[in-house]
């Protein structure tokens, strides 16, 4: 079995000590991070996502395993954001109200701040109010929105609506994401762009600032 697929497995068992051994032996083996980041660790999640699903595992053994998430994670932070001097821009972001899921945002925050954008981070289970005085106080170039539950994505337009009655939304650029989110949806909601991973995020908002 590879290192790679190791990290997947300790993942999933939830075994953060395990996990934080084996990434630092694939740093050591100068496999890239964005491989133990997408071959190892959100592979072993999504395994985990789908045993979710079904009903073989429990939010316990779900939120042991984020935890060993973060633990890799932070380990590969500094290989995946290779610091900028200048600022190109501001970003602000949140995860929409009613959903705590935060892996995704996260992982969005290491690659804005490596591409050298400012960022803004409103955390989880951000209501319109509190991103429209985030964003008066603040002044970002661009809002980004996170949602991983069909029943909170919905949400993403009620902020966008606001921002137009608050006149607000010529001011600023608007993106989601999340893995519930399509680039059709995104359009139907009037938001300027979608990107399906961390990484295409950085593009994106580099061709809209
Ligand atoms: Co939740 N959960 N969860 N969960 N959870 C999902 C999302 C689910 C798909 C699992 C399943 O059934 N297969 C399902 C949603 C079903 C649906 O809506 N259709 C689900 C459910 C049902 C729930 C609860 C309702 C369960 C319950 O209570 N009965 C509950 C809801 C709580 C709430 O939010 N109110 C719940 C709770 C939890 C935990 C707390 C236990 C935990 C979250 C811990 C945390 O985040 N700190 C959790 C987890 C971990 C998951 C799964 C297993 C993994 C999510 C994850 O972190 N993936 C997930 C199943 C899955 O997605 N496979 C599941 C790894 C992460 C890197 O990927 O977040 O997609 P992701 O981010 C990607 C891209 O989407 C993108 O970039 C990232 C990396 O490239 N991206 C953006 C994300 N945001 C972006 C923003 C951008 C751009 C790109 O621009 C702004």
């Amino acid at each position: 079995m590879s290192v790679l697929e190791k990290i997947s497995e300790s993942l999933q068992k939830g075994d953060a000590k395990e996990v934080e051994e084996l990434v630092k032996k694939a740093i050591n083996e100068n496999i890239p991070a964005v491989d133990i980041l997408n071959e190892g660790l959100i592979r072993g999640m999504n395994v985990l996502g789908v045993k979710f699903k079904n009903n073989e595992v429990f939010i316990p053994e779900v939120l042991v395993a984020a935890q060993a998430m973060k633990a890799g994670v932070e380990l590969i932070k500094p290989l995946l954001s290779e610091s900028n001097v200048t600022s190109k821009g501001k970003f602000m972001i949140g995860t929409v109200k009613g959903d705590l899921h935060d892996i995704g945002k996260n992982l969005v925050i290491i690659m804005m701040k490596g591409a050298g954008f400012d960022v803004v981070d409103l955390g989880v289970n951000v209501s319109k109010e509190k991103f429209i005085e985030a964003i008066v106080k603040e002044n970002p170039d661009i809002l980004g929105m996170s949602a991983l539950l069909t029943t909170t994505m919905t949400y993403m337009k009620e902020v966008i609506d606001e921002l137009q009655n608050r006149q607000l939304r010529d001011k600023i650029k608007v993106i989601v994401g999340g893995a519930p989110i399509t680039a059709e949806f995104a359009e139907e909601i009037g938001a300027d762009g979608y990107s399906p991973d961390a990484g295409s995020a950085v593009e994106l908002v580099s061709s809209l600032i």
